[in-house]
């Protein structure tokens, strides 16, 4: 089965996945650190996320090498510029962030990234990617140079999530940004899981496992947590 069928069956039958999301930047790449923070995750993990909005000392690879060492969990590169993306993974979400209108995280990266992509043999998953507000500006929002959407405005948020999957996107990833106070509300989830018919990815400020219930009962296939493991505050 590849990664994009795990996905949409866990859709179609209700199961719950969950990705730990590692950022290179602050992950030692060693095998006593990896191995420490691998066996504090939850036993519920199904992926493994690798990305930030930044990662200047280009570590992503050898994390991921050091990461599949240790671990059959897969791997999906969640890159936040084309620079990140190494072979070494099992997957990309290819994202195109479409809450924004900044033409270079539109259309502009993916076009640098393609080669590379194609070249690496990672698994593809075409992801509409809509930022919405944390109630604190995140990195996505200050790389970007974009807006969050406002999270009481449903209808576009609803709307932006159906152009994404009419535009042939495989999954939308609902993202009120990493370390953010507010995350995506139930009553945008409900909102956007009743209209689409694609996977629903969420993240961003989850730091419980409430919130996480809440997402997946509002209809998150699948939930992302990245900052409550990376500072121990995941309750
Ligand atoms: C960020 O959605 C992810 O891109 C995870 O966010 O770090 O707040 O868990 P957190």
């Amino acid at each position: 089965m590849t990664l994009y069928q795990n996905i949409h069956t866990a859709q179609t039958q209700n199961k719950r996945l969950l990705a730990i999301l590692i950022d290179p930047d602050k992950f030692v790449a060693a095998s006593a650190f990896a191995k420490a923070y691998l066996q504090k995750l939850p036993s519920q993990t199904t992926h493994i996320f690798v990305g930030g909005s930044t990662d200047p000392e280009n570590s992503i690879e050898t994390v991921v090498k050091t990461l599949k060492q240790h671990t059959q969990i897969p791997i999906i590169l969640f890159p936040g510029a084309y620079t990140q993306i190494t072979p070494e993974a099992d997957g990309i979400l290819f994202l195109s962030l479409l809450s924004g209108r900044n033409p270079e995280y539109l259309i502009g990266q993916q076009i640098k990234g393609a080669k590379k992509t194609l070249e690496s043999n990672l698994e593809v998953i075409p992801t509409g990617y809509i930022l919405v507000n944390g109630e604190k500006e995140t990195a996505v929002q200050r790389v970007s140079e974009t807006l969050p959407l406002d999270q009481n405005d449903i209808d576009t948020i609803v709307n932006t999530a159906l152009a994404g999957e009419y535009l042939g996107k495989k999954c939308i990833y609902l993202e009120a940004g990493s370390g953010a106070i507010q995350p995506v509300t139930t009553q945008v989830i409900k909102a956007v899981r009743k209209i689409i018919s694609i996977p629903l990815i969420v993240g961003g400020g989850i730091k419980s496992r409430q919130t996480m219930e809440e997402a997946y009962q509002a209809g998150a296939t699948m939930v992302v947590i990245g900052t409550a493991f990376e500072d121990d505050s995941w309750s």
